[in-house]
């Protein structure tokens, strides 16, 4: 039962899978609390990422980065829209995702877990699991 259902979801999920491009965790260092993580998201239809996570931080925000008057500002972005075929960047120096109460450090070399929640324009919710490399910060 529990292997059929899986099958049908993940038929189900197969069209409307985003596909997952340039992604990595930075690196961290012991003691540090506070991470970031970055992908970019290509939808073949309008999508609107609404949640993050993963089992290696405490809490994951999606942030949005800016220089106002000289100063970097970020922003906690609740949902971000995904147009259909118009890949949305997660890089350095923008839209990332920071990654808070971090348990132990990301280490280069290993893959880190996310699930993301997909929301469409009918407002069905969908998830998506994504392993991410960790990568020293350029
Ligand atoms: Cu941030």
């Amino acid at each position: 039962m529990k292997l059929l259902l899986g099958l049908m979801l993940g038929m189900g999920m197969a069209q409307a899978d985003a596909m997952i491009s340039d992604a990595w965790v930075r690196a961290s260092h012991p003691g540090q609390t506070v991470g970031a993580a970055y992908l970019t998201l290509h939808s073949r239809e309008n999508v609107s990422l609404v949640y993050v996570e993963t089992a290696r931080a405490g809490t994951t925000e999606l942030h949005s980065m800016t220089m106002q008057n000289g100063v970097m500002k970020m922003r906690h972005v609740e949902t971000l829209p995904i147009p259909a075929n118009k890949p949305v960047k997660l890089a350095p120096g923008g839209l990332h995702l920071m990654l808070f109460e971090l348990p132990s450090p990301f280490k280069v070399g290993e893959k880190i877990e996310f699930r993301l929640c997909f929301k469409n324009d009918s407002g069905r919710i969908r998830e998506q699991f994504v392993s991410l490399p960790v990568k020293a910060a350029d």
